[in-house]
């Protein structure tokens, strides 16, 4: 299993000067059970089509999550997948989308699919690491949800627990 996430990665680092930016998830690792800002970043179009959606599938694990909105971009917020819609947002152009929300208690690695809609075509980043048959060409944004005790507040502030209210609150 070691072999082929390695050999995944070499693909992807090989690859990164054709496909470059991606979209990435800003965030690389958050303490479990933490309150996290995520931010996803849409490096380009689809080839080289504008963006004018980007639809974010939550993992099972996160059972809710408050986006935050943005000018030029309707909302709809689901319980499973979060989506924007506006634009367009060019290919020579980049562009932030982020959300808000409790990671599970549970440490490991939590992938969000990510749909991109654009004038042209669209984009499915929906691929896992360490899954034989995958192309490589589009990978899933991926957070590694650490221990809660391998990181702790003095290692990472921002992973501190926080008084804001959970985004799963219902009324
Ligand atoms: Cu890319």
């Amino acid at each position: 299993m070691k072999t082929i996430l390695f050999c995944l990665s070499c693909a992807g680092l090989l690859a990164a000067p054709l496909v470059h930016a991606h979209i990435s998830l800003e965030q690389k690792s958050a303490a479990a059970g933490s309150y996290q800002k995520l931010t996803f970043r849409v490096g380009h179009g689809c080839d080289g089509s504008a963006t004018t959606g980007i639809t974010i599938m939550l993992p099972e694990a996160i059972s809710g999550a408050k986006p935050m909105p943005k000018p030029g971009w309707t909302l709809a917020n689901g319980a499973r997948e979060i989506a924007w819609r506006g634009g367009p947002l060019p290919d020579s152009q980049y562009d932030e989308f982020s959300m808000w929300l409790k990671l599970p208690d549970a440490p490991g690695k939590q992938a969000f699919k990510v749909i991109q809609q654009c004038e042209k075509g669209r984009a499915e980043w929906s691929e896992l690491p360490g899954v034989p048959g995958m192309s490589g060409k589009y990978p899933a944004p991926v957070l590694d949800i650490l221990p809660a005790a391998a990181t702790g507040p003095m290692a990472m502030p921002g992973a501190a627990p926080s008084p804001v209210p959970a985004p799963a609150h219902q009324h």
